[in-house]
């Protein structure tokens, strides 16, 4: 007998909603829910293999606890003690920054991961935080911070309504779109062009986003801030700067034209090796458009500038008044944000309020980079003690963070390390404790980040669609009892935690005069909360509480989880609207256009003209039935072009004497792999591409089909030296190394 049942999707940020066919305990089909308010049945080859990917027989069952130097099955009971033990021991004796935690990309596709981590860094009062952010996205909550006073105030382009789209080192098209959240992304470029809109694709690869393009330009790997800087110089030289409504929100912009002066299109077209008048085009094209959106992602932020790319991009959409109005760039607002507070000056944002021990980095957002995760591991300094515990949450650093091999090493060096990871890994294998989830069709699923970075308002949760096999542990449940063993409450019930949010949470807001609950008391409020556990109940307090909320009774028709659970197919919230300038949090209370430290690392893009680089660059790639280091054990997503090859252009394989097929040796600062070539000519000269997340060829892991074709690890060709010194960025791209063909 089979049955169906609804599950958001959590294996990318599109957040499609599935149907999924169940019988027994077991998934055995995915289409798309033609009746979710957000993707309308949108799905792809990843979603349609949810079964496979949920079912994955390498899957952990059990907890698993070092003895005698082995992994071994144990009771959650016995894990968690080892847990409190290790963690509590390094606190003891070395102080609290000698536990590191590392929060890895899974954490904003589940539940737990939105809820306990921020617990558990409170508790723990680390400095050693580090996450998937500084290989990702960091500098855009860098130039958010600066320039809206918010680090998560991410503006996204209005996909479905915007006339003029440009699109920089971004491949929605295999990667489904990022810090963009939209359900079929590829089918609203085409409808943008349906609607006689034009897309312009700026990417050194010939990529399927960029087949689409009405226009491509292949520039060279890490120039973009460049052509973006000359576009605003021929904003200003040309007089097309209009900031349309926004100009009275607006300061700075006499300062901004004098900081881009000399970054000309002629200036900048021999780095970039992109013709001036082109880049005019550009500029001209983008003021003209009745509305328009620049939209950067990995490719203009994993590389030296990519801060000051990420500002830039945002620049544009300022100088252009697309910034927060429909078919420009705009700020959703999700339910489970908090309470729009009054307009105002606010506390702004701040940078490096410490560094990291070794390198010194500047911390962003409270993380240190992940780059430097390796050193502060195995370099013992005078400032402080290295680390010596490591917690690890859905994280593959050993693949995913620069400085690989070196970072394989230092975890053996650790005196403990706990890994909340479904599978046996090239990192979780390092660990004395690994904590299985369970798979996601036996846990509850809504997207707490993603809901702020969508093209359209809406809320959507979906319960377990399988009931939690015996001997599973909640996900929730999991970091709950983590957090309590690693801060000294081990033992105590996990729902201590959720009491413990709430409390807090609830305190504050009585005591905020634009509260819908200021003044009642928070004893009250939180009787009334429901839902059948602690997770539940604090979703149905953020949805309260947040902008679209029942305000506990104050607003009768407004959001509460009972609300939702009635509407499993979720609920529409409308369009973007423009939200400034209630949700400036700068000092000014204005959008600070130029702030001090993008003015003071501006120099450094200048000098960046005179130094032309020659030799082969590195850049990555993303395959659409692929996602990350997790995904290669799943048999239906990996072969055909899903490989681990070294794109190269013609020209260039011809002068190394490489074919396609040929074995060649990959040269960087941090290591070498051997590798498969692949001649093709959608990709640049001087340029070549190897995806990440490969490598599975180590020792102890268990996953048996992708080391079947274990690819290789494309991050041990890093050194973990080259960063983007404002936010601490990982440069992944753009990476200068050496190949030769081996004989
Ligand atoms: N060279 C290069 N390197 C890159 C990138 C690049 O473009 N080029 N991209 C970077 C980017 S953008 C990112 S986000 C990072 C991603 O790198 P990571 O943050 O390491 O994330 P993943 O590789 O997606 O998965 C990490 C771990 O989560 C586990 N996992 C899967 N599902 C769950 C779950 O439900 N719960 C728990 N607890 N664990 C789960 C997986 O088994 C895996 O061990 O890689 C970065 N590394
Ligand atoms: N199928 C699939 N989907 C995914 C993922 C996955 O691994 N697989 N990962 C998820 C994650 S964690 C993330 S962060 C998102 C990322 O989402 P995207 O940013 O769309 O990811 P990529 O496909 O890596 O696209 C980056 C593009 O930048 C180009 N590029 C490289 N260097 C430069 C440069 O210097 N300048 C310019 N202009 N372009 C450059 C690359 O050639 C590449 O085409 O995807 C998410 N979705
Ligand atoms: S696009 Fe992303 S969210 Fe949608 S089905 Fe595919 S993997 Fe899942
Ligand atoms: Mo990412």
């Amino acid at each position: 007998m089979s049955r169906t049942a609804l599950r958001i999707c959590p294996l990318c940020e599109a957040t499609c909603g599935l149907t999924l066919t169940v019988e027994g305990t077991r998934v055995t089909g995915a289409r798309g829910d033609r009746d979710d308010v957000f993707s309308k049945g949108f799905i792809c080859p990843k979603g349609a293999s949810f079964g496979a990917v949920d079912g994955d027989p390498d899957r952990l069952r059990t907890p698993l606890v070092r003895r005698d130097g082995e992994l071994r099955e144990a009771t959650w009971a016995e894990a968690f003690d080892a847990v409190a033990d290790g963690v509590r021991g390094v606190v003891e004796r070395y102080g609290a920054n000698s536990v590191g935690v590392v929060l890895g990309n899974p954490n904003v596709h589940t539940v737990a991961g939105g809820l306990y981590p921020p617990v558990l860094l409170a508790g723990l009062g680390t400095r050693s935080v580090f996450t998937a952010s500084t290989v990702d996205q960091m500098p855009k909550h860098v130039s958010s911070g600066l320039l809206f006073g918010d680090a998560n105030a991410i503006p996204v382009p209005d996909l479905d309504h915007t006339d003029h789209l440009l699109l920089i080192g971004a491949n929605p098209l295999e990667s489904n779109g990022s810090l963009c959240t939209a359900p079929d992304f590829p089918g609203k470029l085409k409808a943008l062009k349906a609607r006689g809109g034009t897309l312009t694709v700026i990417d050194p690869r010939r990529t399927r986003t960029a087949r689409l393009a009405d226009r491509h330009i292949a520039i060279r790997p890490g120039t973009d801030a460049l052509l973006l800087a000359a576009m605003a110089y021929t904003l200003f030289e040309e007089d097309l700067v209009d900031l349309g409504e926004l100009a009275p929100h607006v300061m700075g912009v006499e300062e901004l034209r004098d900081a881009v002066r000399d970054f000309s299109p002629e200036a900048v077209t021999a780095a970039c090796d992109v013709d001036a008048p082109l880049i005019r085009t550009l500029a001209r094209e983008l003021a003209a458009a009745p509305t328009a959106a620049v939209y950067g992602r990995i490719g203009s932020c994993t590389v030296p500038y990519g801060t000051l790319g990420s500002w830039l991009v945002d620049v544009l959409n300022i100088l252009t008044g697309n910034l927060d109005r429909p078919g420009g760039a705009l700020f959703p607002q999700a339910a489970t944000d908090r309470t729009p507070r009054p307009a105002g000056p606010s506390h702004g944002f701040s940078l490096g309020r410490w560094h990291s021990r070794v390198s010194r980095h500047p911390e962003a957002k409270g993380e240190l980079p992940l780059s430097a995760l390796a050193e502060e591991i195995d370099t013992a300094t005078a400032e402080g003690e290295p680390i010596r515990a490591l917690i690890a949450v859905a994280a593959n650093p050993v693949l995913s963070a620069p400085d690989g091999d070196r970072l394989d090493k230092a975890l053996d060096g650790l005196d403990f390390m706990v890994s909340v990871d479904p599978y046996l890994n090239e990192t979780s294998r390092h660990a004395d404790v690994v904590l299985p989830p369970p798979p996601p069709s036996q846990s509850a699923h809504h997207d707490f980040a993603f809901n702020t970075l969508a093209v359209r308002n809406q809320v959507r949760y979906t319960r377990p669609a399988v009931p939690l096999e015996p001997g599973r542990m909640a996900e929730t449940e999991i970091l709950a009892r983590l957090t309590l063993a690693a801060t000294g409450m081990h033992g105590a019930d996990p729902s201590a935690v959720d009491d413990l949010v709430i409390g807090q949470t609830l305190g504050k807001a009585v005591k905020e005069p634009w509260s819908p609950v200021h003044g009642r008391d928070p004893k009250e409020l939180a009787a009334q909360l429901t839902g059948e556990n602690g997770p539940e109940r604090r979703i149905d307090m953020m949805l309260r509480l947040g902008p679209y909320g029942d305000g506990f009774g104050v607003r009768p028709d407004g959001l509460s989880l009972e609300k939702l659970l009635a509407h499993p197919h979720g609920i529409d919230l409308g369009p973007l609207r423009s939200r400034l300038p209630q949700l400036l949090k700068t000092r000014s209370g204005k959008v600070e256009l130029l702030p001090r430290p993008i003015a003071d690392d501006l120099p450094r893009l200048r000098r960046s003209l005179d130094e032309l680089p020659d030799g082969l660059v590195l850049v990555g790639r993303r395959h659409l039935r692929s996602n990350n280091s997790w995904m290669h054990n799943v048999p239906a997503l990996t072969g055909g072009s899903n490989r681990c090859t070294l794109h190269i252009h013609p020209e260039d394989a011809e002068r190394l004497g490489v074919r396609t097929a040929t074995e060649v040796r990959v040269k960087g600062a941090g290591g070498e792999v051997v590798v498969k070539a692949e001649v093709t000519d959608g990709i640049r000269r001087g340029v070549v591409s190897l995806p990440h997340g490969w490598g599975h060829d180590r020792p102890g892991t268990r996953l048996s089909h992708a080391a079947t074709d274990p690819g290789v690890n494309v991050n041990q060709l890093l050194d973990g030296s080259l960063l983007d010194p404002l936010s601490g960025n990982a440069v992944l791209n753009g990476v200068p190394i050496e190949i030769m063909a081996q004989l």
